[in-house]
């Protein structure tokens, strides 16, 4: 425990001032751990400590967790609330968005230049900061990266040297993702010889919320309902399990069903062949389940909404059979469970990172969600195998700070904690389908993740065998 006036002299001492609140909260919850976490963790230009700069503080005041509805929210991607692509996309707009908002997260760390002030004869062999999308990635004959770089202003060319340790995350670029990079200028002013990769990431001082009572959550992804490969006897173990289950939510990534005309040849690898059918199975499915759930439904590649993202909720016209426990969202979505704050998302630009990134496999999905935090963002790359809808706003961004991400679509399991978040890829209830065989990705099937919204500890509960097996 600490009393007041050690908290108050501790900020003085720091030339910080500090809100009473603060120090109200601090007084009660904290520890001299905390107070010194606080004190090295306020950005340098703070005048007055706020709540806000305090791990855990001022966490039903803050606008996103002020809850209407005592369990389930949707913050983001309710039903109906993404707008159609009509006419030209918005790519100035939606590229601009993405820019002003990321970039200030990044901004907030360093002081960053126009890029075209680095055309000023001054500014050459200096050392110089800038922030802007990345626009094109190439090797060089000698295997450093360059990466073309481009603000509001201008473009710079940015050399990241194999040689040196940030090279390691400059392999992990993407086209389109917003970074901050600080180096030094080269003699004619045309090339920034990088020192160092900022990206907008998740501060070390973040601490996720928990719920104050007790709750527990499911997440499952890709259940293909219709394909010949959905494993029907691991679900009716799962479904008997949950009948007895103490859990309140079951949250599904997309892929409900198995869709139509998804990939050619698609036909002979389905039992029911046709789409309203499909969603019926699964409303029967879900009606078995517990009513006291409550079941939170996003849309994937395969199911029957737009591909482009973000996918609208699944129509009420495919979801007539559904028990009335279940809320459609969007993909992603952003879903409060008693405050918990859950981001839901397919995961198709995994697929896009995977193409893009020297090393990166199907074989776990954990660094690709890792990355997503890093860069506060779910699909960067536009125009490869992740189509987007480019509206005024970029809805892929990650913010706030969710306390779980959860993602499926490469249909393998993997758990991951990233400073302080929870990343979650539930897995599939598919068996290996003959594409993934001959692309060698081996799924993790028939897998439910229990999480406990008091604590944030995962349980996986596997349903693949005769019984079911728990591990941590
Ligand atoms: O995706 C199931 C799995 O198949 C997942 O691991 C991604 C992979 N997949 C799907 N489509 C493609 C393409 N076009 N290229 C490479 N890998 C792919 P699902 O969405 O369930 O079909
Ligand atoms: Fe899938
Ligand atoms: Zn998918």
């Amino acid at each position: 425990m600490l009393d007041t006036e050690t908290i108050v002299r501790r900020f003085l001492d720091t030339k910080l001032q500090v809100h009473p609140e603060v120090v109200k909260y601090l007084a009660k919850n904290g520890d001299t751990d905390l107070l010194e976490r606080v004190v090295s963790s306020v950005p340098g230009d703070t005048i007055v400590v706020l709540a806000q700069h305090v791990p855990g503080m001022g966490l039903t005041k803050d606008g996103t967790r002020f809850l209407t509805d005592p369990e389930v929210e949707i913050i983001n991607g309710s039903e109906g609330s993404s707008r159609g692509v009509v006419g030209v996309a918005d790519y100035l707009h939606y590229f601009r968005h993405r820019y002003d908002h990321l970039g200030g997260l990044i901004r907030s760390r360093c002081s960053a230049m126009p890029i075209d002030a680095l055309k000023k004869p001054r500014y050459r062999e200096e050392k110089c900061t800038i922030i802007g999308l990345v626009s094109e990635i190439k090797s060089t004959t000698k295997g450093h990266r360059r990466v073309d770089v481009e603000d509001t202003t201008g473009t710079v060319a940015v050399l990241f040297n194999k040689d040196r340790p940030e090279f390691a995350d400059a392999e992990t670029l993407l086209p389109d993702e917003v970074i901050g990079v600080k180096g030094s200028l080269s003699s004619d002013g045309k090339l920034l010889f990088a020192d160092q990769l900022l990206r907008p990431d998740i501060p070390f001082s973040h601490a996720p919320y928990t719920s104050e009572t007790p709750g527990k959550a499911v997440l499952i992804s890709d259940i293909h309902v219709g394909s010949d490969t959905f494993l029907d006897a691991a679900w009716d173990r799962f479904s008997q399990w949950i009948n007895g289950a103490d859990v309140s939510y079951l949250l599904c990534a997309g892929d409900l069903v198995d869709g139509i005309g998804i990939y050619p040849g698609q036909e002979a690898e389905l039992t029911i062949k046709n789409i309203y059918e499909q969603y019926d199975f699964l409303g029967e499915l879900l009606q078995s389940l517990p009513s006291r759930l409550k079941i939170i439904l996003a849309p994937g590649n395969h199911d029957v909404v737009r591909g482009a993202e973000p996918q609208p909720a699944i129509p009420r016209k495919f979801t007539g059979k559904f028990p009335d426990n279940c809320v459609f969202v969007e993909n992603p979505a952003l879903v409060s469970l008693q405050g918990v704050r859950v981001l839901m998302y397919h995961g198709r630009s995994i697929d896009d990172q995977i193409g893009l990134t020297p090393g990166a496999s199907y074989e776990n999905p954990s660094p690709m969600m890792e990355w997503m935090l890093k860069r506060r963002h779910l699909a960067p790359t536009y125009g490869r195998k992740t189509p987007i809808a480019a509206d005024k706003q970029d809805h892929l961004m990650i913010d706030p700070i969710p306390e779980v991400l959860m993602t499926g679509h490469v249909h393998v399991m993997g758990i991951v904690h990233y400073h302080g978040t929870l990343a979650i890829n539930a897995g599939t209830w598919q068996s290996q389908t003959a594409f993934q065989k001959q692309m060698n990705i081996n799924p993790t099937p028939a897998r439910a993740v229990v999480l406990n919204l008091q604590t944030l500890v995962p349980t996986v509960h596997d349903f693949s065998g005769e019984e079911m097996v728990i591990s941590g």
